[in-house]
């Protein structure tokens, strides 16, 4: 794409950002939840392939770019369907998307931009949407969960504040309590199991559907909380890229009410 395309595209893609807000309400029909891509785009292409119909509704949950091949090709490819299908597909933030407030490593697309398209698409992707939830139980965003009393406080969440942190940046360790301090080395905030029992009471959810943390459990904490991931940057610790699909028109407990595909 030239640069002129490029910004044309971020454009119209900003818009569409804008009318979503950061939560995303499913309502009805069936929905597939693909993780962290991260420049695969065979994988995305595969979803999309297999997928993308007018029943069925897409969420990613973050993470586009950098680690894979065609982070661009990638990035693109995804928010060019995101115009074509604005109602059947769905672009969660992931922490890559924030190069805006945080630092991520690797960062190989950011670091191949020139200094105008960088803040272009540090802009645009900064207004993606953060989070979706299903009226049957599920809710899913790309790291952890924040501290907010309401589904509706979701919409107040700041760019690069705590809460936003909290989202495209916490992991989930296999312990109790709540808030276990930030990782030294990654600086990402840790979480128990005291702090998704609380949230998930909170928002009146059973499930949560995540990525962003490789070395994570599939599942945790009384199989409600799923991690998946859907690229092959991964390989070596995750040898298959795996999507969760779920039918909104019934109650889902666990994630033992989800299907798990591999693509
Ligand atoms: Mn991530």
């Amino acid at each position: 794409m030239t640069g002129e395309e490029t910004r044309i595209l971020l454009a119209q893609v900003e818009s569409r950002f804008e009318q979503e807000g950061n939560l995303i309400k499913l309502e009805s029909g069936r929905v597939v939840f693909v993780g962290d891509t991260h420049g695969d785009l065979e994988a995305t292409r595969a979803v999309i392939a297999r997928h993308l119909n007018p029943k069925t509704q897409i969420v990613f949950l973050g993470d586009y770019v950098d680690r894979g091949p065609k982070s661009a090709e990638n990035l693109n490819s995804l928010l060019r369907l995101k115009l074509e299908h604005p109602d059947n597909l769905f672009l969660l933030m992931g922490n890559h998307e924030g190069q805006g407030a945080i630092s991520v490593h690797p960062a190989d697309f950011w670091e191949g931009l020139d200094c105008k398209l960088h803040t272009q698409y540090a802009t645009v992707l900064s207004r993606m949407p953060l989070v979706a939830s299903t009226p049957n139980g599920i809710i899913a965003l790309h790291g952890a969960l924040p501290n907010v009393e309401t589904l509706e406080d979701l919409e107040k969440i700041d760019f690069g504040g705590r809460q936003w942190q909290q989202i495209t940046w916490g992991d989930w360790q296999e312990k109790d309590g709540g808030y276990l301090g930030n990782d030294p080395f990654t600086g990402r905030p840790q979480f128990g199991q005291g702090w998704f029992d609380e949230m998930m009471k909170r928002l009146g959810k059973n499930v949560l559907i995540r990525s962003h943390q490789p070395n994570a459990r599939q599942v945790m904490y009384g199989r409600r909380c799923l991690t998946i991931f859907t690229s092959s940057a991964y390989r070596e610790l995750i040898p298959h890229r795996t999507i969760a699909i779920a039918d909104l028109e019934r109650e889902v407990k666990t994630v033992d009410d989800l299907v798990i595909e591999t693509v």
